[in-house]
Order: C-alpha cells, then sequence, then structure tokens
C-alpha cells in the first residue's frame, strides 16, 4: 500500500560548520528520496521553542535550543515512501558514539564533551511530528 510521506529534516549547526551539509543532502538523494524544499536559515529563539515543545521542561532543552542558534541550520522537506521512519534509519541513533557506522551519526558525529549532544542531523519521529514540523519550518507549503 502506498505510504508517501514527508518528513522534516535539519541540518543542524554542528553538520553546517564541519562541512556535512552536501554529505547529509548526499546520502538522502542517493537512498531515492526527493527533496520538496531547501533552505539555509538561522533559528530564532521562538520557533526553536516551538519545534521543541515535546522536550520543554527536560534539562537539555534551553542548551539544546542555544546550540541549535549557535550557526545557520539547513531545513529540507524530504519525500518517499516511508521516509520518516527511513530517514530516522539513515541518521542512527541519538546517541553519536554509539550509533551505528555507516548511518549520518555513526559516521559524522562524535561527542565533545559539550553540553548538549551535537548530532549533526534531526528527522521528524512520526507523522504528527512531521507534519507539526513542516508546517513551522515552511508554513508556504
Ligand atoms: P532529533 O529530534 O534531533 O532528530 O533527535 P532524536 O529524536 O534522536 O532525539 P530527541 O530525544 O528528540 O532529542 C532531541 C535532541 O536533543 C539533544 N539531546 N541532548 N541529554 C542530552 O544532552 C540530550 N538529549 C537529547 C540531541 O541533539 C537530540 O538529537
Ligand atoms: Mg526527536
Amino acid at each position: 500500500m502506498s505510504d508517501v510521506q514527508r518528513t522534516l529534516v535539519l541540518v543542524k549547526p554542528d553538520g553546517v560548520a564541519r562541512g556535512h551539509v552536501g554529505e547529509v543532502l548526499r546520502r538522502i538523494e542517493a537512498k531515492g528520496y526527493t527533496l520538496v524544499a531547501l533552505e539555509l536559515r538561522e533559528a530564532d529563539e521562538a520557533l526553536l521553542a516551538e519545534h521543541y515543545a515535546e522536550h520543554a521542561g527536560k534539562p537539555f532543552v534551553q542548551p539544546l535550543i542555544d546550540f541549535m542558534r549557535s550557526g545557520p541550520v539547513v531545513a529540507a522537506v524530504v519525500e518517499g515512501q516511508r521516509v520518516i521512519e527511513g530517514f530516522r534509519s539513515l541518521a542512527g541513533t541519538t546517541d553519536p558514539t554509539t550509533a551505528a557506522p555507516g548511518t549520518i551519526r555513526g559516521d559524522l558525529a562524535r561527542d565533545w564533551g559539550r553540553k548538549v549532544i551535537e548530532n549533526v542531523v534531526h528527522g521528524s519521529d512520526s507523522p504528527e511530528s512531521a507534519a507539526r514540523e513542516i508546517a513551522l519550518w515552511f508554513p508556504a507549503l
């Protein structure tokens, strides 16, 4: 059964600063997914507080927002059959130290001993999150 989805992908400031934008997009395209929107931008506090609303109140949320404001991010909407799950699989698990080699986080990220986990990319975790996040980052879509 057809289950074409859209997901929000972010290349986080660590990924942009370390020159991994092309590599992340290359992996998305090599997998066969389609880019439907793409933008380099600086996210503000309000956008990030909304984006991370599910984490409100957790101790890492403000350090996370500060990290996400430390430089530009690349925001993309990516489309494909089961792409939400598929991109999470390409990204690897949250902690880059143990993320599997071959995944974006496993190959391109590591623990730098900082306040928040820096792991190069974000991907929406469910159809509901994807719809909410795409509306937030790309309201014209
Ligand atoms: P993401 O939302 O970025 O795709 O990552 P995720 O689903 O794998 O992880 P999530 O639990 O949603 O956490 C969002 C991001 O917050 C940072 N984080 N830091 N204890 C910590 O220092 C901590 N826990 C989470 C990470 O950047 C994580 O990706
Ligand atoms: Mg998440």
